[in-house]
């Protein structure tokens, strides 16, 4: 590839060793701007660059480890094709060209029947926009294959914003240094959101008070001043009651209310019916807790609401991601730039997804579209006028759906099908690599291009290759545009490189020659974008009610939306099971990581004490962890983290590392929130019981 030329361009400072920008591609807020030293075409080392301020030179444990990641042993480093039956991991090495023949083959011959039976995968392995969907989607629009609902992270909470704010947009990252009071609100921030802690902090020393609201004790909630241990699935419960206060004690900001809001007289009337007494019932938490937390967050300016994704993987997270979402408009936190609220800040990136994926491929064709949360139930979907075809290939990359997507037993038994054609782009050989008719060995961010927005931060980030790839690793772009080209789709835009693609991706919207001298952007973002309203609505005010929603047929105004499986409510399975992400894991990605998994341990149950000692369960016993869609076995910790009533299966372990061969979704279901399509993972109820 031509473009790795331009690594010269990186400094050198020291003779024979360079030093490469890059950026994190994980899936992470706070998207790290790396420094790669690199000596004789080998990666030395991977360290934060401190010339980028989010980043401020420091990286987490897991990317820190990322050389340990890239020349791992085990990384795939040649194409292999499946030589026994599906999902016995059984495999033989193939060249690259017998394999891009047959594949190609295959998916012609699908694709000329029935290009809607040819299903993409994929999710954010890499959040790189060049390695994600450009090529790719290109490649799948070309065919007229499937589309493909991206839900299995975001879509209540970022469909909630964009019904709420107007889209994933918030207040500046930098700002809550600033704040006074900062709500941390389903977010174990010092485990997954690194840099916004360092924020926080920064905030403490300068006599902020900080709040943790989460069911389990995490170690963020440890060092907040507070921690608003609730049960899961019931936040939109407690932000009713955080309004009630607010309206009963005159604790609103009137003028802003009237200018920039638009439905308040129905909300005002539905959270009068909130009472802190109602609340803590539904929450499990006193309401006296409930009350100081409103008097709190209606008298310090400036007050902020970290929130995080982890608060809307139930039924209601949409609803209440909406709630919360209205506070800082209820006591116009939004009037300064430390006041206000961010979930993600993607929505302010200016990308041209048009340019980059291309969908007038599709030219007039109208695929359906197959929802990723869904997958187990889907693959096992036979051909039929509402479904259309049954799924006949799927082509998985940047993504772990094996491990990571609910209600693995489905899950399993789709991928298991033996009539299914399945092409995996990996790293390594994961749980979804092991049912694989193919699987191809693709690159690691030090060994391509590519460019970058962010979630946690408003900084545009060019990527680098620092290294040449390892073995016989592609792109994945590469890689479709080798199928793209054996399948005759002779379009020029499938064969754009990546260089030319991380161009594409902002088009002139970027300072092109500021990313390559310094490898980040800071995008103009006014410092308290909604002082003055200006939601980008259709109103333009932060919709309490919103006529979209109801055109969909749903409630126009938020509302506590109670779990599928309500925490309490089943006699069978009593306990509720929230699975959160570990610290040294990213999903499922660095399981493999050996220094990083033994700092993990191995899978873990907490338990609180009191529920261990009702079932006969002593610490580090093996537990089976059960409902009616699947079991799990896994060692049990007795643990203050856990609160009664509630458990938590951490991280996402591979299933074939599991004491049963399975992992925490084997017991998660593949119900839908009320907003944006999601998985429910944290709306779960199990029973736990000796092994
Ligand atoms: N180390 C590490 N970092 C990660 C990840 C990882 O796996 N490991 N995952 C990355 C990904 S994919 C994402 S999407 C982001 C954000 O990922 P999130 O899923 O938001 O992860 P966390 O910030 O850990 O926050 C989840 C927190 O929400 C809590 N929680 C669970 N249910 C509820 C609830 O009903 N209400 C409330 N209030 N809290 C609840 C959990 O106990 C947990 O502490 O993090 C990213 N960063
Ligand atoms: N029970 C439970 N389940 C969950 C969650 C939870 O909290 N609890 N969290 C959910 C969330 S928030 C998310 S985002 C999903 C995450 O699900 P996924 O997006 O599937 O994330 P990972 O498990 O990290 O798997 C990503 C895979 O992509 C591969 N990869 C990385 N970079 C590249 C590349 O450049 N090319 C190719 N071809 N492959 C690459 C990695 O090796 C890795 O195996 O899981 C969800 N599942
Ligand atoms: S995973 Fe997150 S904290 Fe770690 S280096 Fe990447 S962006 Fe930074
Ligand atoms: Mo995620």
């Amino acid at each position: 590839m031509g473009d790795t030329s331009a690594i010269a361009a990186g400094r050198t400072p020291a003779p024979g060793l360079s030093q490469v920008r890059g950026a994190c591609p994980h899936d992470c807020p706070d998207t790290c701007a790396l420094l790669t030293t690199v000596q004789d075409g080998v990666a030395l080392k991977v360290q934060g660059n401190p010339a980028h301020a989010p980043t401020d030179g420091v990286l987490c444990t897991k990317v820190s480890h990322y050389t340990e990641r890239t020349y791992h042993p085990d990384r795939l480093l040649r194409p292999l094709r499946r030589s026994g039956p599906k999902g016995s991991g059984q495999f033989e090495p193939v060249g690259w060209d017998e394999a891009l023949t047959d594949i190609a083959s295959r998916l012609s011959a699908i694709a000329a029947r029935a290009p809607q039976a040819v299903v993409p995968y994929s999710y954010a392995g890499t959040m790189g926009l060049v390695q994600g969907e450009s090529i790719a989607a290109r490649f799948f629009h070309r065919l007229g294959a499937s589309l493909l609902d991206r839900t299995i992270c975001a879509s209540a909470g970022g469909e909630a914003l964009m019904y709420t704010l107007g889209g994933k947009v918030g207040m500046k990252v930098e700002f809550f240094a600033e704040a006074k009071l900062i709500l941390i609100w389903g977010s174990n921030s010092i485990a997954s959101n690194l840099h916004f802690w360092r924020l926080a902090q920064q905030a403490k020393r300068n006599g902020a008070r900080l709040v943790c609201i989460d069911p389990r004790r995490t170690e963020t909630a440890e060092k907040c001043h507070e921690h608003v241990q609730l049960l899961p699935g019931t936040d939109a419960a407690l932000a009713f009651a955080l309004m009630h206060e607010l309206i009963v004690n005159e604790w609103l900001d009137h003028d802003y209310i009237a200018r920039h809001t638009l439905g308040w007289e129905g909300l005002r009337e539905r959270a009068l019916q909130w009472t802190p007494e109602r609340a803590a019932e539904v929450c499990g938490v006193p309401a006296a807790q409930i009350r100081a937390l409103a008097r709190d967050y209606a008298t310090t300016r400036p007050a902020a609401i970290r929130l995080n994704y982890g608060m809307q993987r139930v039924r209601g997270g949409g609803n209440a991601v909406r709630a919360i979402a209205c506070l800082p408009a209820l006591t116009g936190a939004w009037r300064e730039r430390a006041g206000g609220l961010l979930l993600s800040s993607s929505g302010m990136f200016p990308v041209d997804k048009a340019a980059l994926q291309r969908p007038d491929l599709l030219a007039g064709r109208m695929p359906r579209t197959i929802n990723m949360s869904t997958i187990g139930d889907d693959l096992l979907r036979p051909s039929s006028p509402d479904f259309g075809p049954a799924i006949e290939a799927l082509v998985v990359y940047n993504s772990n759906p094996v491990a990571v997507a609910p209600e693995s037993g489905k899950v399993v038994q789709g991928f298991a099908r033996e009539d299914l054609f399945t092409v995996v782009l990996e790293h390594f050989q994961t749980d979804t690599a092991d049912y694989a008719d193919y699987v191809l060995p693709a690159t690691t961010q030090l060994e391509h291009w590519d460019i970058h927005l962010a979630y946690g931060h408003t900084d545009i980030m060019l990527n680098r290759p620092a290294i040449a790839p390892v073995g016989g690793a592609r792109t994945n772009t590469d890689i479709f545009r080798a199928l793209a080209s054996r399948m005759g789709l002779d379009e020029p835009c499938l064969q754009e490189d990546d260089f030319s693609l991380c161009r594409t991706a902002f088009g002139d919207r970027v300072d092109f020659s500021l990313l390559m001298d310094q490898g980040f952007a800071p995008l103009a973002v006014p410092d308290a974008p909604f002082a003055e309203g200006g939601f980008p609505t259709p109103s333009g005010r932060c919709e309490f009610f919103s006529e979209r929603l109801q055109r969909l047929g749903q409630d126009g105004l938020p509302d506590h939306v109670p779990n599928y499986e309500v925490p309490g409510s089943s006699t069978r399975y009593p306990l509720a099971m929230i699975s959160p992400p570990a610290r040294n894991f990213l999903n499922s990605t660095f399981v493999n990581v050996h220094s990083l998994r033994d700092a993990e341990g191995e899978p873990l149950l907490e338990i609180h004490a009191g529920d261990a000692a009702a079932r006969g369960i002593a610490d580090g016993a093996v537990v089976r962890v059960f409902n009616d869609r699947g079991e799990y076995v896994v060692r049990a910790k007795v643990s203050p983290r856990a609160r009664p009533g509630v458990v938590h299966g951490l991280g996402i372990w591979w299933r074939k590392l599991g004491l049963a061969g399975t992992n925490v979704n084997q017991l998660t279901s593949q119900r839908l929130t009320d907003i944006g399509r999601a998985p429910v993972f944290y709306d779960c109820l199990v029973d736990v019981l000796p092994a």
